[in-house]
């Protein structure tokens, strides 16, 4: 049986990602005041850099934060509550003074932009996940929130809040295309590096203690009578605990192997357009702004073709992701007992070892002829740049935050499924009741929980090593698929 720690009792979180940090967080708002976050990661000097070596799905330049979620309503409304953090983290980042931030951040930083979402259905009709969320909106009251393009009335007023500018941002109607979708005004995207440095900076002055680096490196359990009762690290420290969380995002099957049928490593793949220096492109630099460029998908981004992209960065970068196939990587895993499991772990950029990052042929030709379709201006950039960015999938898309069966010192707090991060500043709230309530679940502790599901679909996860979306089984892009050539030869 779980046993619930006390305020006192000694709690540890291993990884700092977006589930860890908000954990960390909500427990320390809510009393616990022993809480400590592992992480091998120096993130405190490097600022979930990815460029100094964080691979995390967290660590990132961007992220969509959407509030509609089809059907999904219980999502939906988290998604809401989050958003009154994002604004007031917004607020209180511009009224700091700079000496007052952490690393990596500054006053003019919005770490939330409300910039909208457009998305763009393929054949001039709107999805049937389009349609239900609209449906799911209106019962919510937030019709109004929601443009379909080309209705009437949503143009008038989409038009009266000056939103139209949105609406075709890659210019589809002036080059003869059809254009068919819905702009959604209350998303945006995050600066993910940036509201996980001012989460850990907030968490910290909770009093949360932080171990990065080496020290923070996990190596195994430390067990008694089958219970968790803490970890050991890579500087051969035992850390006593009551509780351990695991929330190591895509490396968290590979330590607890038990979780292998209901949790999966993959990866989705982005590339980056670098735009010209701003004084050498101004126009670009404007036209590709967050203030008259929108997030979009194509064809759908979670269901569907899976292309999306976002406004241009500070630095200019543009980037779009393809997820319509998310690849696995099958390796050998040794447990505590010294049984194997082949089991889908990351290959990134630094991990296990340093690469050069390449993204597979069929994610790199997906990416060129969305942008040969849709924004042929950055054909002549060609991709500057690519990264694998794993996820970790459950079989059905939910969370996994539950009590690990058998063990009463171990929560699992993982299965982000690709659409985790924009609850970073909520979701501890919900890890804290089910941490405090085992046995009596809310509707998200019941949608998390620890579950097997052995037939029929399972979210590609049945597949396992078999199937077809290993990528060892796929061809990579070279620099050479990187380029346009079409275009360089013109
Ligand atoms: C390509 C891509 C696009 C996405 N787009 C969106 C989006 O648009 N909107 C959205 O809301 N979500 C999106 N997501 C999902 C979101 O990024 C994740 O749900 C979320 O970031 C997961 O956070 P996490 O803390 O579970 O994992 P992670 O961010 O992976 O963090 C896990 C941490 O654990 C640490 N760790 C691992 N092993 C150990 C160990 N042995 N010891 C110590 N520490 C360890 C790692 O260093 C890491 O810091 C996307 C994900 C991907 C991959
Ligand atoms: C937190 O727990 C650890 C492990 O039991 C203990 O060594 C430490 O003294 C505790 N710290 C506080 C502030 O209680
Ligand atoms: C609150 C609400 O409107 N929920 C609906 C969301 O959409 C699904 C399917 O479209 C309906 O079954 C729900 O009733």
């Amino acid at each position: 049986m779980a046993v619930p720690p006390s305020k006192i009792s000694p709690i540890i979180i291993v990884g700092a990602g977006a589930f860890g940090l908000s954990t960390a967080l909500h427990l320390a708002h809510a009393g616990y005041s022993n809480v400590t976050v592992v992480d091998y990661q120096p993130y405190d000097e490097i600022a979930y850099s990815t460029a100094l070596g964080a691979d995390a799905a967290s660590a990132d330049m961007n992220k969509v934060l959407r509030l509609s979620y089809g059907s999904e309503i219980l999502y939906q409304r988290l998604a809401f509550d989050s958003l009154e953090y994002w604004n007031a983290w917004n607020e209180q980042i511009s009224q700091s003074a700079p000496e007052q931030l952490p690393k990596g951040l500054k006053p003019t930083d919005k770490i939330w932009n409300n910039c909208g979402y457009l998305r763009m259905s393929l054949d001039e009709k709107l999805s049937e996940h389009e349609e239900a969320t609209l449906l799911n909106l209106t019962a919510e009251g937030l019709r109004d929130t929601q443009y379909i393009l080309g209705n009437q009335n949503d143009d008038a007023r989409a038009r009266s809040k000056g939103l139209t500018r949105k609406f075709d941002p890659m210019l589809r109607k002036a080059r003869g295309k059809s254009l068919t979708g819905v702009f959604d005004s209350t998303a945006g995207f995050v600066e993910a590096s940036k509201c996980c440095t001012w989460a850990m900076h907030l968490a910290k002055q909770a009093g949360v203690k932080f171990v990065l680096g080496h020290q923070g490196r996990m190596t195994s359990f430390l067990k008694k009578n089958g219970r968790t009762c803490g970890i050991m690290t890579a500087d051969g420290q035992r850390h006593k605990a009551d509780l351990v969380v695991l929330a190591a995002g895509a490396w968290t099957p590979s330590i607890l192997p038990s979780l292998a049928p209901l949790l999966e490593t993959t990866a989705g793949s982005v590339a980056y357009f670098q735009l010209p220096p701003q004084e050498q492109a101004p126009e670009l630099w404007e036209r590709f702004s967050p203030a008259n460029f929108p997030v979009y998908a194509w064809g759908g981004w979670s269901k569907g073709a899976g292309l999306g992209g976002f406004p241009r960065t500070e630095t200019g970068i543009l980037k779009i992701g393809f997820r319509g196939t998310k690849y696995t990587n099958y390796e050998t895993v040794v447990d505590e007992k010294g049984d194997e499991h082949r089991i889908s772990v990351p290959k990134t950029a630094w991990w296990p070892r340093a690469a050069t990052p390449q993204i597979t042929k069929q994610a790199a030709v997906e990416i060129k002829d969305f942008v040969k379709e849709n924004l042929p201006e950055l054909a002549d950039l060609g991709i500057a740049g690519c990264r694998n960015c794993w996820y970790t999938d459950s079989l059905d898309n939910n969370f996994v935050i539950d009590w690990v069966p058998d063990d009463a010192g171990l929560v699992i707090c993982s299965g982000g499924s690709g659409h985790g991060f924009k609850f970073l500043p909520i979701l501890g709230r919900e890890v804290v009741k089910i941490i405090e309530n085992p046995t009596q679940k809310n509707e998200y502790g019941k949608m998390w929980a620890w579950r097997t599901q052995t037939n029929g679909p399972r979210n590609g996860l049945e597949d396992g090593e078999g199937g077809s979306r290993v990528l060892s089984k796929q061809k990579m892009a070279t620099k050479e698929d990187w380029k346009f050539s079409e275009t360089a030869k013109l």
